[in-house]
């Protein structure tokens, strides 16, 4: 169905895997696009899906945007590809879904621009991250500029973004750009361990704890904290609280409806 990814779901958990290997998994346009439908037709309508995992075919995460693609661009051919790269972004972090990147490699420009727009980052020890934009003379388009400076803080990110200098997985660990490191061979059963822990909790309470960090780090605390009280009664109000509360008073496993 697709050229440029292979989707595939398990259970609550779906699969995207980014699969241009022979460059890298470069962000072109046309891979963007399946990315946007994948994101529109197969994720978001699933109401059984909780957890989406991202990880790349062969050795990179992704290489950047696409270099051949972007060289002969102007102005106007920056404003439609970035508005592409956007949509994507915002469409993983508005999702009722989780999307957890499982960083195998290269996670470079743009597709460590896609990384950080994911939920949780889990990577291989041999993943190398970085923004190498300003030696190509652009700086971060989708969105890099942006979730950089809230993920490690700006000090931080405008050593990465202004000096363009990659860094390993345990630098990236320690500056808080991924929440855990593991052994290749161990990325994507730790990552799978993950979605399916995530995806065994109260889907409610999933979504709308997503969607309270979400919406609440971008304001002041008197309205995020008020935004987590009106959220926190949907999950009070839910058949899954109960649920949730009476196995634990009767010492066994809930079994949460999404209700
Ligand atoms: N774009 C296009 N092709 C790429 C890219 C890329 N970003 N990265 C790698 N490739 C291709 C190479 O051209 C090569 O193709 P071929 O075999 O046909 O020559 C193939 O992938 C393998 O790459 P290498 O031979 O270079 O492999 P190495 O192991 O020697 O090096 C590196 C791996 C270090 C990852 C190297 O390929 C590299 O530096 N790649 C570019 C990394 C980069 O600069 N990324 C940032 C791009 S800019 C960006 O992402 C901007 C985001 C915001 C854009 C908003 C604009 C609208």
């Amino acid at each position: 169905m697709y050229e440029n990814i292979k989707y595939e779901k398990k259970g609550k958990v779906g699969y995207l895997t980014f699969n241009r290997p022979k460059a890298l998994n470069a962000l072109n346009t046309p891979m963007l696009k399946e990315i946007q439908d994948c994101l529109d037709t197969q994720i978001n309508p699933d109401d059984e899906l909780v957890c989406v995992v991202l990880t790349g075919e062969g050795r990179a995460f992704i290489a950047g945007a696409d270099i051949l693609e972007m060289k002969d661009y102007g102005a106007a051919g920056f404003h439609n590809y970035t508005a592409v790269g956007h949509k994507v972004m915002y469409t993983m972090e508005t999702s009722d879904k989780v999307f957890i990147a499982a960083i195998n490699g290269f996670a470079l420009g743009g597709g460590l621009e896609l990384a950080m727009s994911c939920d949780i980052r889990l990577a291989s020890e041999k993943a190398l991250f970085g923004q190498p934009e300003t030696g190509l003379g652009i700086i971060p388009g989708f969105g890099g500029t942006q979730r950089m400076p809230r993920l490690v803080g700006r000090g931080m990110a405008k050593y990465l973004i202004l000096a363009a200098e990659n860094i390993k997985a345990d630098e990236a660990y320690r500056i808080g750009l991924v929440e855990k490191i593991y052994a290749p061979d161990d990325l994507m059963p730790e990552t799978v361990k993950l979605a399916e822990s995530i995806a065994a909790k109260a889907p409610i309470a999933v979504r709308v704890g997503k969607a309270a960090i979400n919406v609440g780090i971008e304001t002041d605390i008197i309205t995020a904290t008020r935004y987590e009280r009106e959220v926190f009664s949907l999950c009070a109000a839910s058949d899954d609280k109960n649920e949730g509360m009476t196995a634990f008073v009767e010492k066994r496993a809930p079994n949460f409806q999404n209700k």
